[in-house]
């Protein structure tokens, strides 16, 4: 038998060994996961509960928001306010940023999550999953925190990670020094290091995209997916696909196994301006900082997610993320064909 470690010693042990790593930070990571803990109870109750199913409003990305997802933010902001450690957050379920009382409770920490991301699976029991991004506070302390304050470029992120509901639950973070996944285990009631400092294979035959946007999408993206199942010994082509639409579950696959995750822009909805549908904030950089830390890429096929400077808080970007190779052979193929 292996030696156990929590994931509460795990992140006493290790984190504080670094500069940023205060008390309050490590503990901030634990309100993230004792808020996946509350979650995840939701969603395996969903079914009894009859909580499952839309709730009939849409959220600000115009999609039909389904009970879970309110659950999943209330818990989440809850959580993170009560916390103490937080002075704003930004979530994909509200359309402005949310801003901790200003009293004990409002701390220095920014957080932008996706409470459940893939909620349109939630009705087929596919795995889905919560995104996190957890960054300094920008602005100073003594004003209101401020769209700013969210809306950091993914390199000033202190730590992300997100957590999977699926036939396990696991919580994958980092915080600059590798990356850790933790299975809960559900006998004691806590996350167990069970995937220690992952890292993805430099090259995978795993790709992952909505084949059914092909028409719509660039020349180069077109083109690097045929290349895909040609037969090249060399770049061991053809590829296996695997979708499953839901991002967080695709990632992991393919962190675990290599290969590459695109949600390439569109021309589905206006013929004349191509657009992406994957949000900046709280599902690619968290995941960009995840995949470089585990030796991965992340792009928007001419420059590195993470160095994009946001100008909106519900910002769209093209992400193509995975291995380092398969990600380059993706910018090459854009350049080559779209630029
Ligand atoms: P939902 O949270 O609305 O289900 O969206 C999920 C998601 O943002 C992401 O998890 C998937 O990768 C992507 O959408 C799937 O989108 P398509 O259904 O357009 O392929």
């Amino acid at each position: 038998m292996g030696e156990i470690i929590t994931i509460h010693r795990h992140m006493l042990d290790t984190e504080q060994k670094y500069p940023h790593a205060t008390g309050k930070f490590t503990a901030l990571l634990h309100h993230i996961a004792l808020a996946a803990r509350i979650v995840a109870a939701e969603v395996r109750r969903a079914g009894l509960a009859g909580v499952i199913g839309t709730s009939g409003s849409l959220n600000i990305q115009d999609e039909e928001v389904q009970k879970l997802d309110i659950l999943a933010h209330e818990t989440v902001e809850k959580l993170m306010i009560e916390s103490g450690y937080v002075a704003a957050m930004a979530s994909e379920e509200v359309p402005d940023i949310i801003v901790a009382p200003d009293d004990h409770r409002r701390g220095n920490y920014i957080v932008n999550f996706d409470p459940l991301d893939g909620s349109s699976n939630i009705d087929a029991n596919v795995s889905i999953g919560t995104i996190f991004s957890i960054l300094p506070r920008a602005t100073p302390k003594e004003v209101e925190p401020s769209e700013a304050d969210c809306m950091q470029s993914g390199r000033k992120q202190l730590a992300s990670g997100y957590v999977i509901y699926g036939s396990s639950m696991m919580f994958v973070y980092t915080t600059g020094a590798g990356v850790q996944g933790f299975t809960y285990d559900p006998t004691i009631g806590t996350f167990l290091l069970s995937h220690k400092n992952i890292r993805t294979p430099e090259y995978g035959k795993i790709y992952s995209v909505n084949t059914g946007n092909k028409k719509f999408w660039s020349e180069g993206v077109r083109n690097y997916i045929e290349s895909l199942h040609d037969k090249d010994e060399e770049r061991q082509t053809p590829f296996s696909s695997r979708y499953i639409g839901s991002l967080v579950a695709d990632f992991h696959r393919n962190l675990l196994y290599g290969g590459i995750f695109l949600y390439p822009a569109d021309t589905k909805k206006d013929p004349n301006k191509p657009k992406p549908k994957l949000r900046l904030l709280y599902e690619a950089n968290p995941l960009a900082y995840v995949v470089e830390q585990a030796g991965g890429k992340a792009s928007d096929g001419t420059r590195p997610i993470m160095d994009i400077e946001p100008t909106e808080l519900h910002q769209r970007v093209p992400l193509f993320i995975g291995s380092r190779k398969n990600v380059e052979e993706l910018e090459e193929y854009i350049r080559r064909y779209d630029t």
